[in-house]
């Protein structure tokens, strides 16, 4: 297969100023016409009498200029082109098209298929090429006019983008639809829907004043799943109003929920098509945590409007100027909706769970990615969720208003335009005479930098000197990296927990941002009659990966006393790791296990002190995740890092069983319906009680966890109670898992959480289950999000079964990679990520696992998809 590169980009030869598509909708065969109007590109250095245009899968029907049908010879198709040797040169011409596909064969998801009853598109990145032959490439913007004709009966809703401005019956079994959309658009946010759908409606009216129509489109049993949804597009319309001073531009907006897709939503243009998970929600279906889920992908897609369809990507290698931006969008809007600090900490914890093993193994690549063999497979936790933290650093570096003033130059300049990553960066620049020439290397360097800090207190005369010396490790391609620009926020804290004054280049604060630019700095801070505790990267400044001696105590300290959410929170988490981290070189030189007190003390004023935010309290009882843990180890020990973490589980449970009890008793209360924070709270915090209790498994707590099963009025309850009892010996178990399975047959959504839950069991017998649970027949392995309940959470969130000793788990994911090679290329090669960090493991499991990866590389029909994640992952 072929790289492409970022150096190779050339401007378009031809643009397309408008597209008129007709489409005669059948699931087997669909007839597609297409005019466009081309005319030479002046930007364009080549002198090609040619034209290229991408398609594939595709069926050639007939084609003509300006009405004159080409004959072979004047054009040569290929496997992904189509190549017409001579096209006007000095004026526009209308190219025609007709061509065929077949929606009800195509299981990639990818361009028209079909979704249980309706027919639905997904076009990012590449898929507009599978409905017909374009220039498909988000540099070429059009106007498009849609028809579509499909038969009445099953197809009553026919939807594309902009508005609707006519439509009629054909005869009597069809009848058409014209839609126009007056924005230019790349045609990767070009859409269609077609099928049997209601519609729940509302308005919203703009700052200005604009009535705007509201759509949700689902099929007719999830109409009552869709006000949460309805609730939190209105939230996020005012919000970048009021935040961004962004205002919705057509009259329309559509969402239209799909049980198919391979991504969570999709912001085409006025419509937006989305994963069923990201919309449906009733409170004895959904759970806290999918509400907030909902809310955040709703604002996501929306906010793509401005960042993204108004602003697009000049090339894909742009990828995170849209999508890193629109992600730091939406977390501001949910940390806006909700608990500030829980949803930092649940961010944070999302990256470096997660996008640090990336940035840390063979698949590494910048913000801005150079090269790309399946650009499918750049929608990485790198792209979103680092590019997002790069942009909160720059939010960071100008504060809120200069931030704001940048982001208004950056629309004035290039509203309509599709751009580039340095276009962002210099506009924000320019509206601030700012210089963020250092900063760009967040952009163009992968891997995660490393602060090593050490501090000195000269009690003579009385100053702290704190000295950063940074690093990054090599990453694929990129063996030496110059010193990033990191903003680091810093507090002090006196040994009464009140903050010490900072007293910096003669100016004294409570909290300052220290410039990171160098390999190695010190900062100084007078005027300390004591040594202060130091809180440093507050707020996670920067995503940075901090080394900082500190002892328990210390950490203690600031777990009791730092204002600041975050670092009070981390510090509990540092704690915890290192106590873990002393167990597992216990357990490894077969040592007996012991608890510091400390830590139980540490936990034990946690439970006992008052807390006006649940969620938050909850948030810090919370033991780090093995996988993060797993990414602290040189060599990844599974079973002890389980056996260890389990330890310290059950003995703060031992220790503290009245202190959670207590908690439990006391919020433990139905409230089924109630979505405030506070009573979130309350469920978070009663149910991770409930969670260190059933460890215990004593006929008390198991009983405890059942009735909550039973009783249980909201899904948060009820599968809380049910993760607790499958990841015990609680001897319900199959029965209240049964039950489960028949009170929600009918719910796909909650039928996934029941795949998942049994596939992340870390209980003995699992494999067995997962073996069992893929000859279900609720299991669909075409269908996408099923393939992430069962394979993706085994391999993906199940360390101690699926890196079984003896290989199972991976000969397992490897089979499953090849059959969905075959149906789902995009779904494959995220599958393949259970085996890249191959390296990090022991030699015997190293072996096992790079067998497979071979395995995969030489199947004979390997997708471009699968073969670059499979292929960089041996390099
Ligand atoms: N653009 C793909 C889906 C998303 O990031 O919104
Ligand atoms: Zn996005």
């Amino acid at each position: 297969p072929q790289t492409v590169y970022l150096k190779d980009y050339t401007p378009p030869e031809y643009l397309i100023e408008t597209v008129e598509l007709n489409f005669d909708l059948d699931e087997q065969l669909t007839i597609v016409r297409s005019s466009l109007s081309l005319q030479r590109n002046p930007q364009s250095k080549h002198q090609n009498l040619a034209l290229s245009l991408m398609g594939e899968e595709l069926q050639l029907i007939s084609l003509a200029i300006d009405g004159v049908s080409l004959d072979e010879d004047e054009y040569t198709l290929d496997k992904e082109s189509l190549l017409i040797h001579k096209v006007p040169q000095d004026r526009a011409f209308q190219l025609k098209i007709e061509n065929s596909i077949s929606p009800a064969a195509n299981t990639a998801l990818e361009g028209l298929y079909l979704s249980s009853q309706m027919l639905c598109t997904q076009c990012e990145a590449q898929g507009f090429r599978k409905i017909t032959w374009f220039l498909d490439r988000p540099d070429v913007m059009s106007r498009y006019k849609v028809t579509l004709s499909a038969a009445k009966d099953k197809y009553p809703v026919l939807l594309s983008n902009g508005n609707k401005i006519a439509g009629g019956d054909i005869d009597q079994n069809r009848h058409w639809v014209t839609w126009e959309d007056p924005f230019a658009k790349p045609s990767y946010l070009f859409a269609l829907v077609a099928g049997q759908l209601e519609a729940v409606s509302d308005e919203f009216v703009t700052h200005s004043g604009r009535r705007i129509e509201l759509q949700i489109f689902v099929e007719s049993h999830n109409v009552d799943k869709c006000a949460h949804a309805m609730q939190s597009l209105k939230n996020a319309m005012r919000w970048d109003e009021e935040t961004y001073g962004l205002e919705y531009d057509l009259d329309l907006y559509m969402i239209v929920a799909v049980d198919h897709f391979n991504m969570g939503a999709m912001e085409n243009k006025g419509l937006n098509i989305f994963n069923t998970k990201f919309v449906l929600a009733r409170p004895d279906t959904a759970t806290d945590s999918d509400y907030e889920y909902i809310e955040g992908v709703i604002g996501h897609e929306y906010f793509h409007n401005w960042t993204g369809n108004r602003i697009t990507c000049r090339d894909w290698f742009q990828l995170s100027l849209k999508e890193g931006f629109t992600v730091f969008r939406d977390q501001q809007f949910s940390a806006d909706r909700s608990s500030k600090a829980v949803k930092r900490i649940a961010d944070v914890n999302a990256l470096r769970t997660r996008q640090f093993a990336e940035d840390a193994g063979p698949l590494a690549h910048p913000v801005r990615p150079e090269a790309y063999i399946e650009i499918n497979n750049f929608y990485t936790l790198t792209v979103y969720e680092k590019g997002a933290e790069v942009v909160r650093m720059l939010h960071t570096l100008l504060g809120p208003e200069g931030f704001r003033k940048g982001c208004d130059l950056y629309f004035a300049r290039h509203d309509g335009q599709a751009v580039t990553c340095e276009d962002f960066v210099n506009a924000l620049e320019t509206a601030n005479q700012a210089d963020f020439s250092q900063f760009w290397l967040w952009y163009s360097q992968a891997g995660t930098p490393v602060l090593d800090v050490t501090e000195h207190y000269d009690a003579a005369n009385q100053q702290l000197h704190l000295t950063i010396k940074q690093s990054c490790p090599a990453t694929p391609g990129q063996a030496q990296k110059a010193p990033f620009h990191i903003p680091v926020k810093l507090g002090l804290l006196s040994d009464d927990g009140s903050a010490a004054p900072i007293w910096f280049n003669q100016q004294s604060s409570n909290e300052i941002t220290l410039h990171v630019t160098a390999a190695e700095q010190t900062f100084s801070f007078a005027n300390l009659a004591q040594a202060p505790v130091v809180s440093l990267l507050r707020g996670f400044s920067a995503p940075v990966i901090l080394k900082m001696e500190r002892s328990l105590e210390d950490l203690a300290f600031l777990l009791r006393h730092d204002s600041d959410t975050f670092n009070r929170w981390e510090a509990g988490q540092q704690l915890a790791i290192k106590v873990i981290f002393e167990l597992i070189k216990n357990l490894q030189n077969q040592q007996a296990l012991q608890l510091t007190p400390l830590l139980v003390d540490a936990w034990r004023n946690i439970l006992q002190d008052k807390f006006s935010d649940l969620s938050y309290q909850a948030m810090l009882l919370s033991l780090p995740e093995e996988s993060y843990l797993a990414g602290l180890m040189e060599v990844i020990d599974v079973d002890a890092i389980h056996e260890a973490r389990e330890f310290v589980r059950i003995s703060l449970a031992k220790q503290l069983q009245t202190e959670f009890q207590r908690l439990y008793t006391l919020y433990h209360r139905d409230e089924s319906g109630n979505f405030q924070a506070d009573a979130i709270g309350r469920r978070r915090l009663k149910n991770i009680c409930l969670n260190y209790l059933i460890s215990l498994e004593t006929p008390e707590n198991y009983e405890l966890a059942e009735r909550q099963f039973y009783s249980a009025g909201n899904m948060t309850d009820q599968m809380a109670a049910l993760a607790t009892i499958a990841n015990s010996r609680h001897p319900a178990k199959a029965r209240s898992l049964d039950s489960f399975y028949h009170q929600w047959r009918r719910e796909a959504l909650v039928i996934d959480k029941w795949f998942a839950l049994q596939a992340t069991s870390s209980m003995p017998n699992t494999f067995a289950t997962v073996q069992s649970l893929m000859r279900h027949h609720a299991f669909d392995i075409k269908t996408p999000n099923r393939v992430r309940a069962l394979i993706g959470a085994f391999s993906q969130s199940n360390p101690v079964n699926f890196h079984a000793k003896n290989g199972e788990g991976y000969a397992f994911l490897a089979d499953q990679v090849l059959v969905l090679n075959d149906l789902n290329p995009q779904i494959a090669s995220r599958m393949v990520t259970g085996l890249a960090q191959w390296r990090r493991y022991d030699e015997e499991r190293q072996i096992l696992m790079k067998q497979q990866l071979q395995r995969i590389v030489s199947y004979a029909h390997l997708s471009k998809d699968v073969y670059e994640i499979a292929s960089k992952s041996l390099a």
